[in-house]
């Protein structure tokens, strides 16, 4: 499971090295995200295809699906968060991308030897319950707001910066129904468990530090290589 990679391929490349990961046996789910803001989203494509790679829709992705109308208001709204690479890169690509981004799930689900545990992009809907977020999905029952809390909503986080601030008035929320739901979208310093809840974005593309974490073992992987070491040489 990795973190919000935001077209920081070169620090993927090294988590990558870093465990050893082997694609004829292992598997990355990715956060979403994947591109946006770094230097190579361009590179996000060929993760997309591979087959061990497993990525959930984060608000990145859904803003270039939702551009290929340069004059909507969501192109505008994905200039300014990092969507000017799409500019040097071919048409067609943007296009396979977009095409592929309706087969993007909102949610996944893995069995793991801690119980179940779910990936979403940003945060769960107000009932909090993992079951019903899968039946509503499934049976495309669920309400238009509830995807966009998915993407784009910060209100578990916000629950969690009040309580550092204000301690107990502001307690963890649990998510009924699975044992641990996994998300980036909010940048956190270090990767942190509010309620059932880990926050792994520690912001890739703002402080170079990319999560990553091992489902088998809930290890906590970090990249994050310092100016220094490049220096070094
Ligand atoms: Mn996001």
């Amino acid at each position: 499971m990795v973190g919000d990679i935001h077209g920081h391929f070169e620090l993927f490349d090294l988590l990558l090295k870093d465990i050893e990961f082997d694609p004829t046996v292992d598997r990355m789910i990715s956060v979403g995200d994947t591109i946006d803001r770094g230097p190579e989203s361009e590179r996000a494509l060929y993760f997309w295809k591979q087959s061990w790679f497993y990525l959930v829709r984060g608000n990145h992705e859904a803003m270039l699906a939702g551009s290929a109308d340069l004059l909507t208001g969501m192109s505008n709204l994905w200039m300014k968060n990092g969507g000017e690479w799409s500019f040097d890169v071919p048409e067609s690509m943007l296009d396979e991308m977009a095409e592929m981004y309706d087969y993007l799930p909102y949610t996944i689900s893995i069995e793991t030897p801690h119980g179940n545990v779910g990936v979403v992009h940003a945060d769960l809907p107000t009932h909090g319950n993992w079951t019903k977020l899968i039946k509503d999905l499934q049976k495309h029952k669920i309400k238009e707001k509830d995807l966009k809390t998915l993407l784009w909503s910060r209100d578990t986080y916000r629950k969690y910066r009040m309580s550092l601030e204000y301690g107990g008035a502001f307690k963890e929320s649990f998510v009924e129904g699975i044992h641990k739901v996994y998300v980036g979208h909010s940048i956190v310093r270090n990767p942190v468990l509010f309620g059932n809840t880990m926050f792994i974005d520690t912001g890739a593309y703002c402080n170079g530090k990319l999560t990553a974490i091992d489902l088998m073992t809930e290890d906590v992987i970090i990249v994050q290589p310092k100016c220094n070491e490049y220096e070094s040489f």
